[in-house]
């Protein structure tokens, strides 16, 4: 193989900048390309949202008609946000503590996740999956901070059916991160379990809202 020195002499300070140039050409080409795909994706899901929409009015409209029961369609407030059945769920990568993630899912008008279907956490592996990282593990809206080993959801509903990590003690308030215990819970997106660690440590989080009625 020639080294780089071989191809430099050859090039020359006049090849270098050519070189340069149709790099840079290179590169704002495939950025030019992935914004007009993204702009073009945009549209599609724009009008994918308005023929849904539509479709969603004229079959309630139908439904009306032939005295059967009305089907109900919902929207989120925006495309970050996921709909599941008739809530809305959003993962927020910024890590912080429960009870300030609990705050700033407020600050939207939502709650920390209750996350109590399947389908949820489905969603929820899929979307980790997709914004990928170093933390698969979200913040989720259970805790047992008020009573030690009563867990309760954010609404203040008992938990039924439960998906602690399995094969291993959880939720197991260990107190290797202080003498505080593990009094809340996260959700690790990529196995869709559950594990109860301390409220201080820092994870992304999950937020959860009612879907908003299409009339
Ligand atoms: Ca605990
Ligand atoms: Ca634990």
């Amino acid at each position: 193989m020639l080294p780089l020195s071989v191809f430099s002499g050859a090039l020359g300070i006049r090849g270098h900048t050519v070189l340069f140039v149709f790099i840079s050409l290179l590169v704002s080409l495939a950025a030019g390309s992935a914004e007009g795909l993204e702009s073009h994706l945009q549209l599609r899901l724009d009008l994918l949202k308005k023929s849904y929409s539509k479709l969603c009015s004229e079959f309630t409209n139908l439904a009306h008609n032939c005295s059967v029961p009305v089907p109900n369609c919902y929207e989120c407030p925006d495309d970050k946000w996921l709909l599941v059945g008739d809530q809305c769920l959003l993962l927020e990568t910024d890590r912080n503590g429960w009870l300030k993630s609990s705050k700033k899912c407020e600050e939207k008008g939502a709650h920390l996740a209750i996350l109590t279907t399947t389908e949820q956490h489905e969603v929820v592996e899929k979307e980790g999956r997709m914004l990928s990282g170093f933390y698969t593990f979200y913040w989720m809206g259970l805790t047992d901070i008020e009573k030690e080993g009563e867990w309760k959801w954010v609404d203040n509903s008992t938990v039924k059916n439960t998906r602690w990590k399995v094969g291993s003690s959880e939720p197991d308030n260990n107190l290797s991160g202080g003498k505080e215990g593990e009094d809340c819970a996260v959700v690790d997106s990529h196995t869709q379990s559950w594990y109860d660690v301390p409220c201080s440590y820092l994870y992304p989080r999950i937020c959860q809202m009612d879907a908003k009625l299409l009339k």
